[in-house]
């Protein structure tokens, strides 16, 4: 089975999460893409969806799937996301995507986070994915100093000659050469380091349910 195939099993089986009349939080990448065009075929049994980016409220609105603002939602039960790496745990690295800030606000607003994956996301331990760690941009320097302290080597993510700038206008430093033993530990240590927005570890709240995409079939992890 090819990669896609893999995704696309594993966002077939994220539907079985879906609450009937909820509203659904949904993720970004290419994984919460195939599981946004599930949710499409069955966007009558829900109520909408909040969106973690720009590129997921477009998908979802192409499918006719109602995007609310979570300003105006009460309750989701669900989150559904992808992820970078994963571990047996649930702890996460995400943000390749560049969406990690919203995907962890959307995320601490639903009941459970169901993480849909390609089986090649599992590791022992974190750290061979770069740390993306969303940024003020003023304060690049500031924070790439503290994050090298920390054993990293800090690398500002760059799309066509200039920084990245996610949809909040925030820069990532994507930080290389890490070995995660501690990612709950880790992640506390970066939130504190004036300047830093968001650090793509999802590990202080992991994903409740682990799915994983393999030749064997969906794996679950919880
Ligand atoms: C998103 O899913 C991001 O946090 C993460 O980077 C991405 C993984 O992308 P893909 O599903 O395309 O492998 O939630």
């Amino acid at each position: 089975m090819t990669q896609d195939e893999l995704k696309q099993a594993v966002a077939r089986a994220a539907i079985d999460y879906v609450v009937d009349g909820a509203i659904i939080g949904v993720g970004t990448g290419s994984t919460a893409n195939f599981f946004i065009d599930e949710l499409g075929k069955i966007k009558h049994r829900i109520k909408g969806a909040v969106a973690s980016s720009e590129a997921t409220a477009a998908r979802l609105k192409s499918h006719g799937i109602d995007v609310l603002e979570l300003s105006d939602v009460d309750a989701m039960p669900v989150y559904i996301d992808g992820a970078d790496e994963i571990t047996a745990q649930g702890a996460m690295i995400k943000g390749g995507g560049g969406a990690l800030t919203r995907e962890k606000i959307v995320a601490a607003a639903a009941d459970k986070f169901i993480c849909i994956a390609d089986g090649s996301k599992l590791v022992d331990v974190m750290g061979k994915f770069p740390l993306p760690v969303e940024i003020i941009p003023m304060a690049q320097k500031v924070v790439s100093r503290k994050l090298a302290a920390l054993g990293g080597e800090p690398r500002l993510r760059m799309k066509d000659g200039k920084p990245y700038l996610t949809d909040n206008g925030c820069m990532i430093l994507d930080v290389v050469g890490l070995t995660i033993a501690n990612p709950a530990e880790l992640e506390a240590q970066i939130n504190n380091i004036v300047g830093v927005v968001t650090v793509g570890l999802f590990a202080q709240r992991g994903a409740n349910v682990g799915l994983l995409g393999t030749v064997d079939g969906v794996k679950k992890l919880e």
